[in-house]
């Protein structure tokens, strides 16, 4: 099955996922600056996390997913480096702890980390697809927020995700299912911090 088809198996979770009542508030401009400056500052972790266990994955990955992942990697460098100049103009500390939520995706990207390679890619598609679908809902949002949409909206973002799909499905993980509930589920615990941070 190829991983553009996980969603459709699982619709009442992938809507949770990616229209969730935090990106509605993001579209509308509702979402209080205080949940959304959280979001932020627990996201720039998770991008940390999530750098971690992509460089690792790079190492172990097959020659033709090389490029793709090696991409991904750079990009997460460039990102952390965009977190630490909106955290300087909006004056949040970055090193603030990690909430609940934060520490549990963590906690699976360390399991993914020692899952096998197509495990861990079928894996990594579903991070980054549900982000793309999720701040697409969110477009166009209110203009405190725009920016912030328009970064994960991208045009070379979905490029990237499709470049992760092939990569996935040229390496068919024994359990696509089940990695990709795990997946969903900290990401909706990830909007479900940032709403109750407001
Ligand atoms: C991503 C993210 C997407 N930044 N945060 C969460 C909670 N899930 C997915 O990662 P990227 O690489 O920043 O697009």
């Amino acid at each position: 099955m190829p991983v553009a088809d996980l969603p459709a198996r699982r619709p009442d979770a992938w809507r949770n996922a990616t229209d969730h009542p935090f990106l509605r508030g993001v579209r509308d401009g509702t979402v209080p600056r205080a949940a959304f400056d959280t979001w932020l500052v627990q996201d720039a972790r998770f991008v940390g996390d999530l750098l971690h266990f992509q460089a690792r994955l790079l190492a172990r990955a097959p020659r033709p997913a090389q490029a793709v992942l090696a991409g991904g990697a750079v990009a997460l460098v460039a990102e952390l480096t965009w977190f630490e100049e909106l955290a300087t103009a909006r004056a949040l500390a970055l090193d603030a702890p990690a909430l609940p939520a934060t520490r549990a995706y963590a906690a699976l990207l360390d399991r993914l980390d020692a899952a096998d390679v197509p495990t861990a890619l079928t894996a990594l598609w579903t991070i980054e697809r549900t982000y793309l679908d999720a701040w697409s809902g969110a477009a166009p949002a209110a203009s405190p927020y725009r920016e912030f949409v328009e970064h994960w909206t991208a045009p070379g973002f979905a490029g990237y995700v499709a470049g992760l799909a092939a990569a996935a499905d040229a390496l068919p993980a024994a359990e696509p299912t089940r990695v990709f509930d795990e997946v969903v589920a900290a990401e909706v615990a990830f909007w479900d911090m940032a709403l109750a941070a407001g």
